[in-house]
């Protein structure tokens, strides 16, 4: 069974922090395993396409990024959940894109926000492998909102 945690609201200071790197002892603990299960199970409960560890409270480098096709974004790509533990955005895309976001943390409010098309990650599984990929479209909005949530930056701060 997996818990479901609160998920911090705009104007709460946990959400303004810039968030601390996860500890190499911290990689392949029981513990970084039960957060990363409670935020999936967090973000699959609110219908939500990522979650960053500051929004259930956890001022840590981590982030889970879902996309899926939804009503704004149709022909996004369906993807198995990729939790990113300490991610880094090697590069960003010259091309932008304006796409609809929302977010947890900030109820009843959507907007338009520009982004880069395309973003290089670099970022470590739980079990402090190196994972770099490419993504492009949904998935690197995604990415490049929860990166800020782990910046101390929400998507309302970019319009
Ligand atoms: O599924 C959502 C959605 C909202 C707008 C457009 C498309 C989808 C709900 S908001 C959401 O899932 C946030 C989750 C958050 F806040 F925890 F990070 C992720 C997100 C949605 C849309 C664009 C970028 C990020
Ligand atoms: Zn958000």
């Amino acid at each position: 069974m997996s818990i479901i945690l609160p998920v911090a609201q705009r104007g709460e200071e946990i959400l303004k922090l810039k968030a601390a790197s996860v500890a190499e002892s911290e990689f392949s603990s029981e513990w970084l395993q039960q957060l990363a299960s409670a935020m999936h199970a967090t973000m699959s409960a609110r219908n939500g396409v990522g979650i960053a560890a500051p929004q259930v409270y956890i001022s840590k480098r981590v982030i889970i990024v879902a996309s899926r096709p939804n009503p704004r974004y149709p022909d996004a790509p369906e993807m198995d959940a990729v939790v990113m533990v300490n991610p880094e955005i090697l590069e960003f895309s010259q091309e932008t894109c304006l796409g609809e976001e929302g977010c947890l943390s900030v109820p009843n409010e959507r907007s338009q926000v520009k982004r880069a098309q395309v973003v290089k990650v670099r970022y470590k599984t739980l079990t402090c492998d190196v994972v770099e990929t490419v993504y492009e479209g949904f998935p690197a909005r995604i990415v490049q909102h929860e990166v800020d949530h782990l910046n101390g930056v929400l998507f309302v701060d970019r319009t």
